[in-house]
């Protein structure tokens, strides 16, 4: 190496909007592991990390990497691969026209990637059907801030989070799901104390409370009528700022009228929030009585029927006391995924054109196609996703590219979208993973190169543009997105508008577009990123972390928006938006009486495809559950741990029963994350209903009419391999990856003689040890090759007799002094340093519930910090500490 050479590369994460800086060591292409850590001169993060974050270097190796192009299941080259994917692009066109063909992207492209999707589709295939999963995640806020501002603007920034006095999480469960962002909160929070109120508004209570100083465990879908009675709650209180509303908005007296309809006192907002009427009272006064207040939100507000009113109605409250885009005072939407907020800039949504210019506006679609020298500019928007998929089941899309997400996981009434994939003629799937439920359905499979290989720019939460560096070459045969696309765009006959050779020059076409014809006489816009336009190959491979808007090159970036109450809509004020009460569309009923809310938790990522590679990831939640409300469970007998069949008129799924009280009788949760390659029957996706709001087309994934039953198994078992296996095809079936081996849990309502071996072919050649411990009323079975344990099968007909999973893993662990003699495996008895540490808390540290617990007795620990002394726990990322207060409470009382 040269002395030269940068040993230390900047990135930025892979996951979540808050869009943390990361550095990391320079690895070499074949390296398993890439070490890396929080920037410290990010602004996003300075430095922090949460669990997913620093485990993200444990997620590059090449176990199920997708390394070669595929033709219907088998190897091509990237030539033959590209040839079939054009000529079935053309013939599908000639043949059906090109609205039968689509592409359904994601806010994990980069960018340039997103650019370069986006105006190959809508300027050159000639078909608006390109929409993206961000359609399940931000449509809402897109179209709820074109309402009100004109554009699809976030006015504030992450330091306004910090100096708000009054900081209202909406459906948001930010320890969780903005772990980085969520601690620099606890920071401030911690060190101003009661100055700072926190009030979270969310139907069961979630980690996130643990800062809370009031929370509102609102009836779902009920959010708009919460706010319409803030909004008169301010004006009663005489808390509304008049000359603003004079000056910069319009619409105030028809959305007052309304909301005097849905929320005319605080009694009758209590009422059909399901709140008490002193809790909401309290919110009320605390947003009124502060100017520094933010109101922050995210998918309990996006993924609703009423999803773009709940957004409206949170913003009319800001529009009213003019607290927008201020420091410490502004409505603030968390974007999801990493570029959420790239994807809407390149116009990826079917409903956008580009660069935030607009199909309602005739101008724009010329300007964009005078831009682009556009053949077969397309003029008004496409199918969204739920529309799109319905499409390809009716045989109306006939062609279709899936690039970088997983819809037969992700979607709403997913088996039918998975249907309506495997009668497809045409699905191509561009992904990193060779194994995904969506690229088990595809015909043609393009490995794309994943985070760590891929060069280009993001977009976080707060609008700021950050750069993802390629720390080594592509593995395998894997080629960037743009670069596939772009390939493709030349291969149609397109060479001049598609002649990218980098990225540099895909992002310097996206600048010019933000600023092509933008200024206050011809047609201003929001998002201008010109000053990047000229930008060098060297500009970019330096560009440090920026907010848009950069109009130009001196541009600094800019932290807030709307500050002087000048918004993006033809009179230059912004608009109140009159909110109605929207019921559901499927209520629960005699048949499907509960409410299913889904979402995630800490440190799984969506369907799982790159943090189940990590073992420290895939304990803290290792198998697929629902929560549910101790009285629901009792009056369906069902208990903690027992297997559940959640059933909508959709499909069903079965998944572990966690009781509990943080979530409300009549409703319950369960996370969307696990896939068909990790659980044989946790998909939850198939259950969700495809109910959508009207004016996003964001499905409602929060709210679907349920039932519960009690799966009743006659033998549970739990299997240790030392290497993967098929996922055995038994009812209930879930793959855990641990440190030294994968565990699979095991259910079944069959009693056959033969047990779980039958469904383990690949352990037919292995030799067998078995015991049969009538006792305990176990079956014990060593399977042996070569003299060593390759791997363990225990079944019973009780659930509870199946000892401690942890013990039995240092079986697999190379190590002399923890290998277990075969007799104690078959006795059932843990082994050293095993039982040990009980379910995982603290995925940075890997501390688990027992040791904290029997640390906290025995060291008679009182606080949080002390445990972290002690055990590190809860010391890294933060995530654990409300587990570690829970715990703390639970064992002193
Ligand atoms: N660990 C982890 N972090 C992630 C992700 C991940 O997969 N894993 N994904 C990222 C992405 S793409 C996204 S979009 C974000 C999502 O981040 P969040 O939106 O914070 O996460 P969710 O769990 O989907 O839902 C948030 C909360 O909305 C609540 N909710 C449900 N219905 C209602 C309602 O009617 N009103 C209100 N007020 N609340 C309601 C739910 O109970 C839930 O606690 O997370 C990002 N970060
Ligand atoms: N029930 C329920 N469903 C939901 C939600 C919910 O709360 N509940 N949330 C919704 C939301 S907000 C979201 S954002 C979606 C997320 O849902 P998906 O987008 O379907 O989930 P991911 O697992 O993130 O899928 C990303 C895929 O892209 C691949 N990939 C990663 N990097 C690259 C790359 O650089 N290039 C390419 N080509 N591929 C890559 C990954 O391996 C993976 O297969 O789920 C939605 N669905
Ligand atoms: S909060 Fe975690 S997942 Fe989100 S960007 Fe930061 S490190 Fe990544
Ligand atoms: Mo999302």
């Amino acid at each position: 190496m040269s002395v030269t050479e940068a040993t230390e590369i900047k990135t930025t994460c892979a996951y979540c909007g808050v869009g943390c800086g990361i550095v990391a060591e320079k690895p070499p292409i074949d390296a398993e592991v890439i070490v890396v850590s929080g920037d410290p001169l990010h602004p996003a993060n300075l430095g922090r990390l949460c669990s997913k974050g620093s485990a993200l270097g444990e997620t590059v190796h090449h176990e199920n990497r997708l390394l070669y192009p595929m033709v219907n299941g088998n190897r091509v080259t990237w030539d033959a691969a590209l040839t079939d994917v054009v000529s079935r692009l053309q013939s599908t066109i000639e043949q059906y026209g090109p609205q039968s063909v689509a592409l359904y992207g994601s806010g994990q492209l980069l960018t340039e990637d997103y650019y370069v999707a986006n105006k190959l589709m809508k300027g050159f295939v000639g078909s608006a059907n390109i929409d993206t999963n961000s359609r399940l995640c931000m449509a809402s806020t897109v179209a709820g801030h074109k309402r009100a501002f004109g554009t699809d603007t976030v006015p504030g920034c992450y330091e306004d989070l910090e100096l708000a006095d009054c900081l209202v999480l909406v459906g948001s469960n930010m320890a969780w799901c903005h772990p980085v962002l969520y601690q620099r909160i606890r920071a401030v929070k911690q060190s101003r104390g009661d100055r700072m109120k926190v009030v979270i508004i969310d139907p069961r209570r979630t980690d996130t409370c643990d800062i809370a100083d009031l929370f509102l465990p609102i009836q779902p879908g009920t959010d708009s009528v919460l706010f319409n009675g803030l909004l008169i709650w301010l004006l009663e209180q005489e808390k509304v700022d008049h000359s603003y509303i004079i000056q910069h908005t319009s619409g105030f007296d028809r959305t007052l009228e309304l909301a005097r309809v849905t929320s005319p006192t605080v009694q009758v907002v209590s009422k059909k929030c399901g709140l008490e009427p002193e809790v909401v009272e309290i919110f009320y006064r605390w947003f009124a009585e502060n100017d520094r207040s933010v109101t922050a939100w995210s998918q309990g507000v996006n993924q609703s029927s009423a999803g773009t009113d709940k957004v409206n109605a949170i913003i009319n409250c800001h529009l009213a006391t003019g607290r927008i885009g201020k420091p410490g005072s502004t409505p603030f939407s968390l974007t999801g995924q990493p570029n959420a907020m790239g994807g809407r800039e390149v116009g990826g949504l079917a409903n956008q054109l580009a660069a935030h210019l607009e199909f309602n506006r005739p101008d724009d679609v010329e300007r964009v196609a005078r831009f682009w020298q556009a053949p077969n500019m397309v003029g008004k928007p496409g199918l969204t996703a739920v529309e799109m998929f319905d499409a390809v089941s009716r045989g109306d899309i006939r062609f279709i590219w899936i690039m970088g997400t997983n819809p037969v996981v992700s979607m709403p009434d997913a088996d039918r979208v998975k249907e309506a994939l495997t009668l497809c003629p045409t699905v191509v799937v561009s992904d990193c993973i060779r194994n995904t439920d969506t690229a088990d359905v595809a015909d043609i499979l393009l490995p794309a190169a994943g985070w760590s290989e891929k060069d280009g720019t993001v977009t976080n939460s707060e609008r700021r543009i950050s750069r993802q560096r390629r720390l080594r070459a592509p593995v395998g045969e894997s080629r960037y997105d743009w670069s596939i696309m772009a390939e493709v765009g030349r291969r149609l006959g397109y060479g001049e508008a598609f002649s990218f050779q980098s990225p540099v020059e895909v992002f310097r076409e996206h600048a010019a577009l933000s600023a092509f014809e933008n200024h206050p006489t011809m047609r201003p816009r929001d998002f201008d990123i010109g000053g990047l336009m000229h930008i060098t190959g060297e500009g970019y491979d330096g560009l440090v972390p920026i907010q848009w808007p950069i109009p130009d090159t001196t541009s600094v970036g800019q932290a807030r928006l709307f500050e002087d109450g000048h918004f993006f809509t033809e009179t230059g004020k912004a608009n109140f938006v009159p909110v109605s009460e929207l019921a559901p569309v499927n209520m629960p009923d005699d048949n499907y009486p509960l409410i299913l809310n889904t979402g995630r938790v800490r440190d799984h990522w969506h369907t799982m495809t790159r943090t189940a590679l990590a073992p420290r990831l895939s304990q803290h939640r290792d198998e697929p559950f629902v929560e549910l409300h101790p009285d629901d469970a009792a009056s369906r007998e069902i208990t903690d741990q027992s297997l559940v069949v959640v059933s909508s008129q959709y499909g069903q799924v079965v998944v572990r029963a966690r009781v509990t009280t943080h979530q409300q009788s009549g409703h319950v949760f369960v996370p969307m994350h696990w896939s068909g390659q990790f659980s044989r029957s946790g998909r939850v996706g198939s259950v969700v209903n495809p109910v959508v709001d009207p004016f996003s087309h964001q499905p409602d994934n929060k709210y679907t009419p349920v039932e519960l039953r009690r799966f009743v198994a006659e033998r549970y078992g739990v299997l240790l391999s030392r290497s993967p296996i098929a996922l055995p095809e038994t009812e209930y079936a879930v793959s855990v990856k641990s440190a030294a081996c994968y565990r699979y849990e095991l259910a079944t309502a069959h009693d056959r003689e033969s047990g779980f071996s039958a469904f383990l072919p690949e352990l037919l050649s292995a030799s067998k040890v078995e015991y049969d411990d009538v006792a305990n009323g176990v079956k014990r079975c060593l399977y042996l090759q070569d003299g060593e344990v390759v791997a363990i099968l225990f079944e019973s007909q009780s659930y509870e007799s199946l000892i401690d999973r942890a013990g039995l893993e240092s079986a697999f662990i190379d190590d002399q002094d923890m290998a277990l003699p075969q007799w104690q495996l078959l006795s059932g008895q843990p082994g050293k340093g095993a039982g040990c540490q009980g379910r995982q808390v603290c995925a940075c540290f890997g501390v688990g519930e027992n040791a904290i617990v029997s640390t906290i007795q025995q060291e008679k620990l009182d606080s949080v910090e002390s445990v972290g002394d002690v055990l590190d726990a809860g010391t890294n990322c933060g995530s654990c500490i409300p587990e570690i207060r829970q715990l703390l409470a639970s064992v002193n009382g």
